[in-house]
């Protein structure tokens, strides 16, 4: 059995829950302890924790592997592997000013007091920086620190930056940048190890389906080699042969993000009646 520490509430927990359903693991209803669940279909346990709790979980062995934002993750500096990105609750970690302060470099930060629930990370970045800074921490609502006269910058999370601009700061470093990761202790037995290895093969299926679209298209059989050319597919296109002489059905898939090019560029070679599906699992 895999013990995995997932967060109990908040930004990470539903689409962890989510992953975890689409790869085929269910959990228990009505558990009787609110902290703690096994799966129906998988040697998995549940623990439901706060995210700053889970390096520390996962590296003392309480919980074999964790789901965590890299910012949490790197901020605790416990000695934990990561396993693989997950694609989900991106966000950067970054320096905030008044809006008004006039800024040119990172030295504009020297002598300031810059409030953070990311000390450790912050004070690595002025280091490698040289600045030497007053470091405030505080567990919430940092950005209305310098607006309150308790810091004159802050550092923490921005995702769309609007915080930022209702609080009247801009946002003037991105120090790094996260996403949700999975961490496992670093000597896991070998059958719990197997486990893992399931589990993020599972994962890999299910976000890399996340990314691609499956295509079908009708092409006049001599646009079919450059057809091909703009659509490689996974190995290369399937082709039927239609009902109508000289004409072929195109099955392939392609990348969300060159999505539109792709379309236009098979038009402009011929093909017609695209039809585009979203992919549930993909094993390549
Ligand atoms: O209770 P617990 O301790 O478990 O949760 P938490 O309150 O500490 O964390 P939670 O649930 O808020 O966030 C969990 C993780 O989600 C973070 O550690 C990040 O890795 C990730 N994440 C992704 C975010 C955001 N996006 C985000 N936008 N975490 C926080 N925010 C906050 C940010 O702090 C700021 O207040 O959203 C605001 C900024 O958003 P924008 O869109 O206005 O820029
Ligand atoms: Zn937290």
């Amino acid at each position: 059995m895999l013990a995995l520490a997932i967060q109990k509430s908040g930004r990470l927990s539903e689409k962890t829950k989510h992953l975890l359903n689409e790869s085929g693991v269910y959990f228990e209803n009505g558990s009787r302890n609110p902290l703690k669940s096994k799966a129906v279909n998988f040697p998995l346990q549940i623990l439901y924790l706060r995210d700053d709790d889970i390096p520390e979980f996962v590296a003392d062995g309480i919980a074999d592997a964790g789901v965590v934002g890299e910012n949490v993750c790197l901020e605790k500096g416990k000695n934990v592997e990561v396993v693989e990105k997950l694609g989900f609750a991106r966000c950067r970690l970054s320096i905030a000013v008044p809006k008004n302060m006039s800024y040119n470099s990172v030295q504009d930060l020297a002598g300031l007091r810059i409030a953070t629930s990311y000390p450790r990370i912050l004070q690595k970045f002025l280091d490698e920086n040289n600045v030497r800074a007053e470091i405030h921490e505080v567990n919430g609502s940092v950005e209305i620190a310098p607006g309150i006269g308790f810091a004159d910058a802050i550092f923490d999370i921005v995702s769309t930056g609007s915080t930022l601009i209702s609080n009247g700061l801009k946002e003037v470093e991105t120090v790094m940048h996260s996403e949700a990761i999975l961490i496992a202790h670093p000597s896991l037995t070998e059958e719990k190890r197997q486990y893992l290895d399931q589990l993020v093969f599972r994962f890999k299926a299910v976000n890399k389906a996340r990314n691609y679209k499956y295509i079908l298209l009708n092409a006049p059989n001599n646009a079919i080699d450059k057809i091909a050319q703009i659509l490689p597919g996974m190995k290369s296109p399937t082709v039927m042969p239609l009902a109508l002489e000289g004409w072929s059905s195109v099955h392939s898939v392609v990348k969300e993000d060159d999505f539109w090019e792709v379309i236009e560029n098979l038009r402009e070679a011929g093909a017609q009646g695209i039809l585009v599906i979203p992919i549930e699992k993909m094993i390549v």
